[in-house]
């Protein structure tokens, strides 16, 4: 082997996800089993697929045309607004955690044969209406706005984005949630044809799955992103339609949704059931419950590396507090 097997803690910081950790353990035990030249070096600490991913920068927030591509941007909603610097568009764009494109923030590189159109959104469980959206049906029916939110994930990375979609309340109305509905369940896509670590690592839960209690789907904070920096996504912030949940962590913000479930029972989600100590159901945000494996009192904001304090609920308690009581 020519490739210097880097472990993880000798890469720069910038490059590693602590949040693989978990599944490098895992990989190494299930490999055992299911011996695979390809598992094998994904628990060295390198990423080999990186290697020949596409290095041209120009690709970055490269997005083809779509048949809603004239409704960006769409207008500010100057309601949500914060104190904090814009984050760099081009460092937002490849830094990014998407499971099952690479364990890695290059995910840029490798989403290339992922296909954002045709698409389509079902919408059902219990409700009086279910629906199978057309992505573009649904941007169109749903009042878009440019929202700017903090971001923050459990790593204890930070961005400030603009994100333009509209509030899950606005489809969920659509849809008419009978009473028994007490929660949602979302759902990434699986394809193995577009995402390599759903071919190599194909013992984790796929498809990606999340969950909020109905309270917090109908919050007013809870937005489906279909566009950043006022044009449409790019394929590795979650494109076509991606969750945003700005006062829990990046993990409870899936990407890329096919299907929209309303159930009785919360429901299992993608890292819950991998490591249930580590990644809670309800994931708010919170300086002072320190995550098993790294504290949680401050956080690096990605494109200065300022490191800041963390501020409970991301700084969002005045409108999501009263949901939670004492918590
Ligand atoms: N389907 C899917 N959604 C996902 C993830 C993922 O691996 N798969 N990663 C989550 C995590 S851990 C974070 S921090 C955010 C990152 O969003 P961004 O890359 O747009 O900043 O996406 C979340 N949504
Ligand atoms: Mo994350």
């Amino acid at each position: 082997m020519l490739i210097k097997r880097k472990k993880t803690w000798e890469r720069p910081e910038r490059e590693v996800t602590p949040e693989e950790i978990y599944l490098k353990r895992r990989d190494f035990v299930k490999m055992m089993g299911v011996a695979g030249v390809g598992a094998g070096l994904l628990t060295n600490g390198i990423d080999i697929f990186d290697l020949f991913g596409k290095k041209d920068d120009e690709k970055l927030i490269k997005i083809p045309e779509t048949p809603t591509s004239h409704l960006y941007p769409a207008k500010k909603n100057a309601k949500y607004t914060v104190d904090r610097k814009i984050t760099d568009e081009l460092v937002a764009a490849r830094y990014n955690n998407f499971y099952e494109f690479s364990s890695f923030k290059s995910v840029w590189k490798h989403v290339d044969e992922m296909e954002v159109r045709p698409w389509q959104v079902e919408v059902g469980g219990l409700v009086e209406r279910p629906r199978v959206y057309d992505i573009d049906e649904l941007v169109r029916e749903m009042p878009l706005e440019e929202r700017l939110y903090r971001f923050r994930c459990v790593e204890a990375w930070a961005m400030t984005v603009p994100w333009t979609g509209f509030p899950m309340s606005a489809l969920i109305k659509k849809v008419s949630p009978l009473s028994s509905a007490k929660y949602i369940r979302m759902r990434t896509f699986h394809n193995k044809k577009w995402a390599l670590q759903q071919k190599l690592r194909f013992w984790l839960p796929w498809p990606y799955e999340e969950g909020l209690t109905m309270e917090e789907a109908m919050n007013e904070l809870t937005f489906l992103a279909t566009g950043i920096y006022g044009h449409e996504l790019p394929k590795q912030h979650g494109a076509p339609v991606r969750l945003v949940v700005p006062w829990k962590y990046g993990f409870k913000n899936i990407k890329s949704i096919v299907r929209i479930d309303f159930v009785e029972d919360e429901p299992k989600t993608f890292w819950n059931t991998l490591v249930p100590d580590e990644y809670d159901f309800t994931a708010n945000v919170n300086p002072e419950v320190p995550h098993p494996r790294w504290s949680q009192a401050t956080e690096r904001i990605i494109d200065t590396d300022e490191r800041v304090p963390t501020i409970k609920y991301n700084g969002y308690g005045e409108f999501v507090a009263r949901m939670y009581g004492k918590r």
